[in-house]
Order: C-alpha cells, then sequence, then structure tokens
C-alpha cells in the first residue's frame, strides 16, 4: 500500500492513492478533435479542444509509469443505432446526424476511424476502453463494476467536452462516492465560457462534486510515486 499524495487542487489539496486511482480519459475522440470532424461541422472550434492533447498525453504518460489504471471513454452507438435514443437521434442539423457519413466515417459509429481515439492518446494493449452511448461513462456501461473490481476509490477525469460527457461523469461518479480530480489543462469545451463555469461548478460549496487541479500539480506529484509491488 502507497501512501496518498496530496495533489494541489480547489477546494483544498486532492489526497489522492495511487494504489486505488484511476486516470479517465473522457471521448478523446477524432469526431470531437479533427479539423473537418463532426465538432467541426456543428461550427465549433476545435482547436479549443486540441489544446488538452499535449497536457493530457504527459499526464497519460506519468500515469502509465506510475501503475495508474487507464480507462478510455469512447462515445458512439452501434452501427444499426439500436442503442440511440431517438431524442438523440433527431436533434441537430438533420444533415449531420449520428451514423450519417462524415469526414471521417459514420458519425459517432462505433467500429468508424472518427469514432476512435485521437493517436497522441490511443490505448495501449490491455488498457480499459469503455464504449458509451450516452454522456456519462456509467450510463449502460460496465464502468462502474470495472472500477469496484480494481478497488478504485479516486478518479482524476480529463477529455472532452467539459460541460458535456465531462460534467455528467463526474456527477456520476460523485453520486457513487468516488472521489473526482479534474484537471482544468485537460478538459476541453468548444466554449470558453462553459469552461470557465463547468470546472467552477465542479470545485465550488466546497467542491460540491469534487476537486480542480492541472497536470502540473499533478505531475509533480506522480513523479514522487512508484507503482506499488503488493
Ligand atoms: C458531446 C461529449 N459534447 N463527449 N459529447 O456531445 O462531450
Amino acid at each position: 500500500m502507497t501512501e496518498p499524495v496530496l495533489v494541489p487542487a480547489d477546494p483544498e489539496p486532492f489526497a489522492l492513492p495511487p494504489d486505488t486511482t484511476a486516470l479517465m480519459l473522457i471521448d478523446m475522440q477524432r469526431d470531437f478533435l479533427l479539423p473537418g470532424g463532426f465538432g467541426e461541422t456543428l461550427g465549433n472550434d476545435v482547436t479549443q479542444l486540441q489544446r488538452v492533447v499535449p497536457p493530457l498525453a504527459r499526464v497519460l504518460e506519468a500515469a502509465r509509469a506510475a501503475g495508474l489504471l487507464v480507462v478510455h471513454t469512447r462515445e458512439g452507438h452501434l452501427p444499426d443505432l439500436s442503442d440511440c435514443p431517438p431524442a438523440k437521434l433527431r436533434r441537430g442539423n438533420p444533415s449531420q446526424r449520428i451514423g450519417d457519413p462524415g469526414r471521417y466515417g459514420r458519425i459517432l459509429v462505433r467500429g468508424e476511424y472518427g469514432h476512435d481515439i485521437v493517436d497522441e492518446l490511443a490505448p495501449l494493449p490491455g488498457e480499459a476502453v469503455i464504449d458509451k452511448p450516452g454522456k456519462g461513462a456509467f450510463y449502460a456501461t460496465g464502468l462502474e463494476q470495472l472500477l469496484r473490481d480494481a478497488g478504485i476509490t479516486h478518479l482524476v477525469v480529463t477529455g472532452v467536452t467539459t460541460e458535456v460527457c465531462v460534467h455528467t461523469t463526474v456527477r456520476e461518479a460523485n453520486d457513487r462516492g468516488f472521489d473526482v480530480l479534474v484537471l482544468a489543462d485537460c478538459v476541453g469545451s468548444y466554449f470558453p465560457e462553459f469552461q470557465r463555469v463547468g470546472l467552477r461548478m465542479v470545485s465550488a460549496q466546497g467542491g460540491i462534486f469534487g476537486w480542480v487541479g492541472d497536470s502540473t500539480a499533478l505531475l509533480s506529484v506522480l513523479s514522487t510515486t512508484a507503482p506499488s509491488t503488493v
């Protein structure tokens, strides 16, 4: 058992137990991040999400070196869209709906190039990849069981987008009793004001959903931890 390490964060330092903490990377998918992809065709500025990649790549490398469980998620649907609620399918511009052909294959459909994770953050063989039909990573997935089986009590949450899938997952995790640290520079929103307010909402009221820190703070303490051998 390794002692918890203290990560500077809001509203107070986050006591991170290396043996029972998982790093989560939410939906770092080409459909959301690449120029010409689904996110951009909706009129969004994808550079707002791309800035997350370099610090998150450093965190991913450090988490792997420290022996943390790493969990990637992907938002998307079965090719026949049977797991996509009609209300979600109907929403948005009719020419760019889930399942329609896009620059990187059928939009948000499992198995398509655009549905997969960007090259810089590609999962290693053996790392968990959770395919989720909803915004939250706990809804209709095996995530909770996977975390419980691994003895995980604390989560470091990263990914996109801050106010949608990151927020939903943080709230779900908080309700299930996990302590959650969100890394401000490793989560991204297409909308700067949602990024700011989304982060504020996590740590306000004494940390109503969790803690907010950044990659520099986490990296400075992760480098002092070694993988436990027991
Ligand atoms: C969105 C997500 N924004 N991963 N998905 O539709 O946040």
